[in-house]
């Protein structure tokens, strides 16, 4: 059943999670400065900003309206959404080049890491009544030569049948929909969920007044959010969208490719859908 309180999840909300949530990966993570680079990029990035401004003769109307929606944005805790959404498809282009195993993707500002540990054949955890399609999810993990991965870990995650993250908005169990399955010897994995929704962007937030304010929609198409891993191979952060459905030719976060696309069948017993997804994972 659609839960009144999961439908104010406000922009406040989910993006004061996503930025405490980002501080704590990034304290780990995060690159050491080198003078040299720091100057390149930065440098070049103004030029294109003072070269738009001149090109479009930029007013000092529209150079405060700027400056309020990026205080703004900091405000709301939308940093992480606004890169993600659309500057993180960049990155990862960069990042994945050269690689053989099976693509990735963006990884959005609603991971969480250290979700609970579920065998191979598995259902995530669901609220008692969780609402939706039943969807099986099931694949192996291999090598790029074809070699079954024993001990090959598929961390999941992904939003509910109103498009929802568990930890991002609230009236939710705090592991909703999000596990970490561990494939069997053969690198095989049956994940029992449920369909997700398409994810609309906070409208009531500084990511939903510019997308207002340029005319554009707000929205992802359905997807699962997934990183497969395994010993001595390279982790591959993903996603997984469905063929036909709303959004998908037209990603707010750019972050469909051809090869994430499933088409689920419809279940044998009639229990909704299943769909079989093999990973290829490239030698670390
Ligand atoms: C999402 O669910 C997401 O995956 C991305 C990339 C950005 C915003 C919300
Ligand atoms: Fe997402």
């Amino acid at each position: 059943m659609t839960d009144i309180i999961t439908q104010q999840a406000t922009a406040a909300e989910s993006g004061a999670a996503a930025t405490e949530r980002f501080r704590s990966k990034q304290r780990r993570e995060s690159a050491e400065a080198d003078t040299q680079r720091v100057d390149t990029l930065v440098t070049e990035l103004l030029t294109a900003a003072h070269d738009i401004i001149r090109r479009h003769k930029v007013t000092y109307a529209e150079y405060d309206a700027l400056k309020s929606w990026l205080i703004q944005v900091g405000e709301d805790g939308e940093w992480p959404l606004f890169l993600d959404v659309w500057l993180e498809h960049a990155v990862e282009e960069v990042a994945g080049k050269g690689r053989d195993g099976s693509k990735g993707t963006i990884e959005g500002p609603y991971y969480v890491p250290g979700s609970p540990q579920l065998p191979a054949e598995t259902t995530l955890p669901t609220r008692e009544d969780e609402a939706g399609t039943p969807l099986l999810f099931q694949g192996q993990v291999t090598d790029v030569d074809g070699t079954p991965l024993p001990g090959a870990i598929v961390e999941i995650w992904h939003a509910d049948s109103d498009g929802f993250y568990s930890q991002f908005a609230p009236g939710l169990p705090e592991w909703n929909l999000r596990g970490t399955v561990i494939a069997d010897e053969q690198g095989n994995f049956k994940i029992h969920t449920f369909q997700p929704a398409p994810y609309q962007i906070p409208t009531d937030g500084s990511c939903g007044r510019l997308i207002t304010a340029a005319g554009w929609h707000a929205w992802r198409p359905a997807h699962l959010h997934l990183k497969v891993s395994a010993p001595a191979h390279q982790l591959v952060t993903t996603q997984l969208y469905f063929e036909g459905g709303q959004y998908v030719t037209e990603d707010i976060a750019s972050a469909v490719k051809p090869e994430l696309v499933l088409d689920p069948a419809p279940a044998a017993d009639g229990s909704g859908r299943k769909v079989t997804y093999n990973f290829v994972l490239d030698k670390a």
